[in-house]
């Protein structure tokens, strides 16, 4: 048998990036992740007493006085240790749970802002509903104002998703035919990562996404400017839209402001202003605007993007600042 060799910098490594990590629910960014922090290390205290208390009573079993063994041999353990501890702890534990959590389930107050999340293979379609106009598409990161209580509706447009960000709260499943409801808030500004977690087919570990939380009056800014979009672009950026439009992109992507009106993949409206591609996938730059272009399943296999080697060099660069100038 191979022995791995304990080198300490690996362990100290993973140590220091699983305690940094922005997924994480150990590193809670807000209100209901702080319950779960809580409830995690209640459930991690309790596994690890519990397991404590196993081994000694089979140190006892087998090293133990006679006494001791015949005690723990008899039915009175089984009764005792292997029912009734059992069922009232975990009701205990349960009851605890759904105390801590009734506010995700039934919020008191309505949400200051509701936003949709459709989990589709393998991306997230988002729209961010307005009072008094109508809602806003985007995909894949989700801006949010912080300290605001934000409702998430989500759905599934195929198969079961399900919807977690761990720094911010608990996860949701996305089921098709119905419509969940999760509160989320975020305390402070900064960038909260989270990931499909349903196994939903093909590149499901490729379903990422990303919440970044801004302060309200940057939020707002941030969502108003949609209404404005479809601007005046210098000449290479109109080469670049033109080539999008005629290249068919358009029949299943959609541009406001522009005749691409598509539905079928992921709104690139503000492609430009993500920080990554592909649902989390690749980071925005016109490289790998090109890359996902010309050969999607290179960086994500199983993608349901036909792959686009048409290009030229010029037009590719044309069509990549066109993407990259659309913020
Ligand atoms: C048959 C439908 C279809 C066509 C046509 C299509 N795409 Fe896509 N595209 C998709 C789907 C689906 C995704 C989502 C991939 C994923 O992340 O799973 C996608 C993703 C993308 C993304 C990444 C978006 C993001 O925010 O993650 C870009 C950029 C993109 N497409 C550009 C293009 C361009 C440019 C064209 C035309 C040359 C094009 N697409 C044509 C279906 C299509
Ligand atoms: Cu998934």
């Amino acid at each position: 048998m191979r022995r791995y060799p304990a080198n300490p910098a690996v362990i100290v490594g993973f140590g220091a990036l699983s305690a940094c990590s922005p997924q994480s629910a150990l590193s809670p960014a807000g209100d209901e992740a702080e319950k779960i922090t809580l409830l995690s290390w209640i459930l991690f205290a309790g596994g690890a007493a519990i397991f404590l208390l196993v081994l000694a009573a089979l140190g006892a079993a087998i090293w133990g006085p006679g006494r001791i063994r015949r005690a723990l041999s008899g039915d009175g353990l089984i009764r005792w240790g292997g029912i009734v501890f059992p069922v009232v702890t975990l009701s205990l534990l349960l009851g605890y749970g759904l105390w801590l959590m009734r506010e995700t389930i039934a919020a008191p107050t309505p949400p200051e802002l509701r936003i949709d999340v459709t989990g589709e293979q393998w991306w997230w379609r988002i729209a961010y509903q307005r009072e008094g106009a109508s809602p806003v598409s985007e995909a894949n990161e989700i801006r949010i104002p912080v300290e605001r209580d934000i409702e998430f509706t989500l759905r599934s447009n195929d198969v079961i998703h399900s919807f977690w960000v761990p720094s911010l709260g608990g996860k949701l499943d996305m089921i098709p035919g119905r419509t969940n409801r999760l509160r989320l808030r975020a305390d402070r500004p900064g960038v909260y990562r989270g990931q499909c977690a349903e196994y939903c087919g093909g590149p499901h570990a490729l379903m990422a996404l990303e919440i970044v939380a801004v302060p309200q009056a940057e939020f707002d800014a941030w969502l108003a400017a949609a209404d404005q979009q479809g601007r005046t672009v210098d000449e290479r950026l109109a080469r670049g839209e033109q080539l999008f439009l005629s290249a068919g992109c358009g029949a299943c992507h959609a541009v406001r402001g522009t005749q691409a009106a598509g539905v079928i993949g992921p709104d690139l409206s503000r492609v430009g202003g993500r920080r990554f591609l592909g649902a989390a996938t690749l980071r925005t730059t016109p490289e790998n605007l090109a890359g996902f272009i010309s050969d999607p399943q290179a960086s994500k296999p199983g993608v349901l993007m036909p792959p686009f080697a048409i290009f030229s060099g010029e037009d590719m660069e044309a069509l990549t600042a066109y993407l990259g100038s659309l913020t």
